[in-house]
């Protein structure tokens, strides 16, 4: 644990690995305390009732929260908060942000990306050439996947889910979604379950927050839905899907192939997935470029700024959305 010098301004601890460039905006603007972990039992009482906002690019959980005498804010890198408690957080008046919109697009494009490569088998194609097959046996041997005539269906049409869509309406697909809700003036078909979304189309992106709610949604029988030509691409949350049921589904021809940003248990990707040809694998680059993960950074800081500023959140979570700035 480092401390910065302590020259009266807000203490904020920066929880997790960042870079140094990431935080040097929080450095400039507060007294930044680093620690890797949300462990309380790494806390000295002084830090524990000094510390009033968080910088969180790591879990953070209730007994840290709880550890912490003076927090109002946890600011959150990532769309996704999964990794905090914002519930507990809600419940003991701290403010929860995360970093939405900005990231929208970029997510998007890797979706689609994913989609092509994991359909005509980019990575495999490149293996080919590399391995000098092309030269020594001759052209790669065409694709049984196509995106012609697919019927895409989206898992959660939130921000990305819908800027996806508008990608897939470029390239001619029909698009389908499930949501808890319908959303009102959307002109996609809508169906009120998983099931009845996986039923009606053959290719289903998993764009959903990780939660109780969505835990092992997508399992053997929404695969088996999918039918023989399916392929299933998740860029969401990796706890979305019954990982075991995915392997076992690809493994014996259940569905056709698999396209996965991320993992229940990043960076551990279960062997039974790494051993399949058929599926393609990121290590959640979702939105992993310098422009994107600068603007994602810059939002966290804002979020920071505003509410030891002027008492207020730019993008709170919906948990805390009622969580006022103290007096
Ligand atoms: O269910 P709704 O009407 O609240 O719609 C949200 C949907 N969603 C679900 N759909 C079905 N069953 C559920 N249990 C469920 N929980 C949430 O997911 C909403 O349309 C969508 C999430 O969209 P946004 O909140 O706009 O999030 P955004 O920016 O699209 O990011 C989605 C996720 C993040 O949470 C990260 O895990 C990942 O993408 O980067």
């Amino acid at each position: 644990m480092t401390n910065s010098s302590d020259d009266g301004r807000v203490t904020v601890l920066v929880v997790g690995q960042p870079s140094d460039h990431r935080v040097s905006r929080i450095a400039a603007n507060f007294d930044m305390v680093r620690v890797e972990e949300a462990d309380p039992t790494q806390l000295t009482p002084e830090l524990a009732g000094r510390v009033r906002g968080i910088a969180a690019f790591g879990a953070v959980g209730a007994a840290f929260i709880d550890a912490l005498s003076k927090i109002e804010i946890i600011a959150s890198f990532g769309v996704g908060y999964d990794s905090v408690d914002a519930a507990h957080a809600g419940r003991c008046g701290v403010m929860v942000t995360n970093t939405p919109d900005v990231l929208t697009e970029e997510v998007a494009d890797t979706a689609v990306g994913l989609l092509i490569a994991t359909v005509r088998e980019f990575s495999r194609a490149e293996a080919w050439l590399r391995d000098g097959l092309w030269a020594s046996r001759g052209p790669y041997p065409l694709t049984r996947g196509t995106l012609r005539g697919r019927r895409a269906g989206i898992f959660g049409m939130g921000r990305i889910g819908q800027a996806i869509a508008r990608r897939l309406d470029a390239f001619g697909l029909p698009v389908a979604y499930h949501n808890r809700r319908q959303i009102e003036d959307l002109d996609y078909t809508y169906h009120p379950t998983l099931d009845a979304l996986a039923q009606s189309v053959d290719t289903l992106i998993a764009v959903v927050p990780g939660n109780a709610s969505t835990a092992k949604a997508v399992n053997a029988e929404i695969l088996r839905a999918l039918g023989p030509a399916g392929v299933f691409v998740n860029i969401g949350r990796g706890t979305t899907v019954d990982e075991p049921a995915l392997a076992a589904a690809l493994a014996n021809g259940t569905i056709l192939a698999a396209g996965l940003d991320v993992f229940a248990d990043e960076p551990h990707v279960p062997q039974a997935l790494l051993d399949l040809p058929n599926a393609t694998l990121l290590p959640h680059v979702g939105s992993a470029s310098i422009h994107t993960r600068d603007a994602m950074g810059d939002l966290l800081v804002d979020n920071l700024l505003a509410w030891f500023d002027q008492g207020r959140a730019v993008t709170p979570v919906v948990e805390t959305a009622h969580v006022t700035a103290r007096g």
